[in-house]
C-alpha cells in the first residue's frame, strides 16, 4: 500500500486497521480494565496501544505462515465496563459481552490486567467445555488469595482449576519466575499440569526448543486448547511497560518460536494482558504484543477453517 498506507491506518483505531466487526471469522476485543492489579496500574490502556502498535504489521504477509489476517479479522472494540465497580460485576460483564462474541467468531482479547481471564475461560466453558491452557507469565497467578480479598489478577488461575473451566493435566504455564510460596508456584504441577520456567528454558531457542515444543504438543493433543500470555512473561528488556515486570525472563524470540511451533494446535481463543504503556520504553512493550497477537492470528488463519 506504500505511504499512502500510514494515512489510511492512522485514521483507524482498529487492530491491524481491520474492519470494523460483522461476520469475520476471527475477531479483536479490547477489555480496558486495570482494577485488579498488585502493583502498578495502567494495563486498562493497553487495548489502545496494542492496536497502535499493531499498523506496521497489516501491510503483508506474515514471513512464517505466508498469510494476513486483515481479511480475515474485525475488531470489536473495547468492552463496555462498569467503572470502578467490585471485580465479580466487571467480570460478569466481561462474560457476557465475550460469550455472545464467541458464539460467532474465534476471539483474541487485550487487556486489560490478568483478572480478566476467569470470566474469558467461564465463556469458553459454555462453548467447549473444560479446554486444555497455554499460560505465558512470570507469575504461577495460582495464589489463593489476593491480599486479603478473594480474588485478583494474581488467582485466577487457581480459580479456574477449581471451577473446572480448564483440564488440570493440560495446563502449561511458560516463563515462571517471581517469588511466591512453593504451594503456589508449584499449584499447577501438583494438580498434573506442567510448568516450563522461565530458568528451564534459559539458553534455549531456535531449535533449542524443540524438546520442549515436542513436549507441550504431546501433552495438549487435539483438545481444544486456550492461549493466555501475560506480557511480563517476557524479560523486562524486551516488555518494560507492565505493571509487575520480573528480570530473568523469556526473550521475544523465544516466544514467538513456541508460538509459531504451537501453531497447529487446537486453539479456541487467545488473550494478552498486562501491556501498561506508562511504564514503556520506545514502544517496545506495545510492538512485540501486537507481533504476539499476529503470529497467532496468521498461525491459525494458515491452517484449514476451524471455530
Ligand atoms: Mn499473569
Amino acid at each position: 500500500m506504500g505511504i499512502g498506507h500510514f494515512a489510511y491506518a492512522s485514521n483507524s483505531n482498529r487492530f491491524l486497521a481491520s474492519a470494523a466487526l460483522t461476520n469475520q471469522p476471527y475477531a479483536v476485543v479490547g477489555i480496558p480494565f486495570d482494577g485488579a492489579v498488585t502493583n502498578r496500574p495502567g494495563a486498562r490502556f493497553g487495548p489502545q496501544e496494542i492496536r497502535r502498535a499493531s499498523l506496521m504489521l497489516c501491510d503483508g504477509l506474515h514471513p512464517l505462515f505466508g498469510v494476513s489476517p486483515l481479511t480475515h479479522l474485525g475488531d470489536a472494540g473495547d468492552m463496555a465496563l462498569p467503572n470502578a465497580s467490585a471485580l465479580e460485576l466487571v467480570r460478569e460483564a466481561v462474560e457476557s459481552q465475550a460469550t455472545a462474541l464467541m458464539d460467532k467468531h474465534h476471539c483474541v482479547f487485550l487487556g486489560g490486567d490478568h483478572s480478566v481471564t476467569l470470566p474469558l475461560l467461564r465463556a469458553l466453558h459454555r462453548h467447549h467445555g473444560a479446554v486444555a491452557l497455554i499460560h505465558f507469565d512470570a507469575h504461577c497467578d495460582t495464589w489463593v488469595d489476593h491480599f486479603g480479598e478473594p480474588s485478583g489478577h494474581g488467582t485466577w488461575t487457581y480459580e479456574a482449576i477449581q471451577e473446572g473451566l480448564v483440564i488440570p493435566a493440560k495446563t502449561v504455564q511458560i516463563g515462571l519466575r517471581s517469588s511466591g510460596e512453593r504451594a503456589a508456584r508449584e499449584y499447577v504441577q501438583d494438580q498434573g499440569g506442567l510448568i516450563l520456567t522461565a530458568r528451564d528454558l534459559r539458553g534455549r531457542d531456535g531449535q533449542g526448543l524443540a524438546p520442549v515444543i515436542a513436549q507441550i504438543r504431546e501433552r495438549v493433543g487435539n483438545t481444544p486448547c486456550y492461549l493466555t500470555l501475560d506480557i511480563d512473561c517476557m524479560d523486562p528488556a524486551f516488555a518494560p511497560g507492565t505493571g509487575t515486570p520480573e528480570p530473568g525472563g523469556l526473550s521475544s524470540s523465544q516466544v514467538l518460536t513456541l508460538l509459531e511451533e504451537l501453531a497447529p494446535l487446537h486453539f479456541v481463543g487467545m488473550d494478552c494482558v498486562e501491556v501498561a504503556p506508562a511504564y514503556d520504553h520506545a514502544e517496545l512493550t506495545s510492538n512485540v504484543a501486537a507481533s504476539v497477537v499476529w503470529t497467532y492470528l496468521c498461525g491459525q488463519i494458515a491452517k484449514p477453517a476451524r471455530m
